[in-house]
C-alpha cells in the first residue's frame, strides 16, 4: 500500500499539490480547498477535488486521447486509476508525465471578463490585441484571442503580457506553437461546452516540454478553477456574469451576514454549511452538465 507520505512534496499552488513519484512521473493532487477574492478559504468544499480531477480526465478524452491539438500536442496525463495513487487521494489525483514547464500562463478568451475588461477599458486592447469599441463586461469577442500572462509569485497577480513579450521570453517558434495550441483547444472546448448549455468564457492552459522537446499540455484542463464557466441561460452582457461554481461563496462573502470586508486585512470567515452544500452541488452540477455522466465518477 502506498501513502502520500511516500512521495517527496515538490510544490503547492493555492489549491493543488504536486508530489514526485519517480524521475519521470509526478502526482498532481487536487484538494477540496477553494479560493475567492484572492484568499484560500478555511472551509473546504467536499468533492471539489474529485470534480476537477474527473473533469480534466473527461476533457483529455474528449479532446482526442493522446493528442489534444493539431499539429499533435500530447498531454501529460498518465493515469487516474493506478496502484501508485494512494487511497487517501484516489479520485482527486492524476499521475502525470514530468515535464519542463514553460513559465507562461496560456489564456484564451472568447468573452470579455476580469482582467480582460480592466485592460480593455484602459487600452482598448488586451495583451496587445486591439479590440473594437463598444464592448462591455461579458461581451463576446469578435474572435477568441490569446492573452498570455506571466506567472506571479504566490499571493501576487499574474501579469498580462503581449505575444511579443512571450516570443522574447521563449522564442518566436515556441510562442507561436503555444498560441496555436491554446486557441485550438479553447475552440474545441468552447464548442463542446456550448452544446451542453455552458459558455466557456475563457481558460488557462500550462504547457511543458518532454524529454524529446515535444510540446505537451500539462496542468489541469478546462476546470472551473482554470476557466470561467457561465450558464448560458443566464448570459447577459453589461454586468459581471454569475459564476457557475463560486457564486454562492462570493455572494455570501460580500453580504452583510459574513461581516467581512474584502478590501480589508482580515482573512475571510468560515463558510456556513448552507453555502458549502450549495457550492458542492454547483460543482457536481458543472460535472454532470458538462460530461452528461452521473456522479460520482468511477475513478
Ligand atoms: C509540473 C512538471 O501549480 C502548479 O503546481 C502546483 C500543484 C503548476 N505546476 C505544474 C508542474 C507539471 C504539471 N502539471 C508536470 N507535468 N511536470 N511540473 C509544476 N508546477
Amino acid at each position: 500500500m502506498v501513502t502520500i507520505a511516500d512521495y517527496p512534496h515538490l510544490a503547492s499552488g493555492k489549491v493543488r499539490d504536486l508530489y514526485e513519484v519517480d524521475d519521470e512521473t509526478l502526482l498532481l493532487v487536487a484538494s477540496d480547498r477553494i479560493s475567492a477574492y484572492d484568499h484560500v478559504l478555511s472551509t473546504p468544499i467536499p468533492d471539489k477535488g474529485r470534480v476537477l480531477t474527473a473533469l480534466s480526465v473527461f476533457w483529455v478524452g474528449l479532446l482526442g486521447g493522446r493528442d489534444v491539438a493539431s499539429p499533435p500536442v500530447a498531454h501529460h496525463l498518465v493515469a487516474a486509476r493506478d496502484e501508485r495513487i494512494p487511497d487517501e487521494v484516489r479520485g482527486r489525483a492524476l499521475l502525470v508525465r514530468r515535464l519542463e514547464m514553460i513559465p507562461v500562463e496560456c489564456v484564451a478568451r472568447g468573452y470579455l471578463a476580469g482582467s480582460g475588461t480592466v485592460d480593455y477599458r484602459r487600452d482598448g486592447a488586451v495583451c496587445g490585441v486591439p479590440l473594437p469599441d463598444g464592448l462591455t463586461e461579458g461581451s463576446m469577442l469578435p474572435a477568441p484571442i490569446f492573452t498570455p500572462a506571466t506567472k506571479a509569485e504566490l499571493g501576487e497577480h499574474d501579469e498580462n503580457v503581449s505575444f511579443e513579450q512571450v516570443a522574447e521570453q521563449v522564442g518566436p517558434d515556441l510562442a507561436g506553437a503555444l498560441r496555436d495550441a491554446t486557441l485550438s483547444i479553447y475552440a474545441r472546448g468552447a464548442a463542446y461546452a456550448a452544446s451542453r448549455g455552458i459558455i466557456l468564457a475563457d481558460t488557462k492552459f500550462e504547457f511543458g516540454l518532454d524529454r524529446s522537446g515535444a510540446l505537451v499540455l500539462g496542468d489541469e484542463v478546462l476546470t472551473p478553477d482554470s476557466s470561467r464557466f457561465w450558464p448560458a441561460e443566464r448570459y447577459s452582457p453589461g454586468r459581471p456574469q454569475p459564476s457557475f461554481d463560486k457564486q454562492y461563496v462570493r455572494d455570501w462573502l460580500t453580504s452583510p451576514e459574513s461581516g467581512w470586508d474584502r478590501h480589508g486585512d482580515e482573512p475571510p470567515p468560515p463558510l456556513p454549511d448552507s453555502v458549502v452544500e450549495a457550492t458542492r452541488a454547483r460543482y457536481i452540477e458543472a460535472y454532470t452538465r458538462l460530461t452528461g455522466q452521473g456522479w460520482p465518477p468511477a475513478l
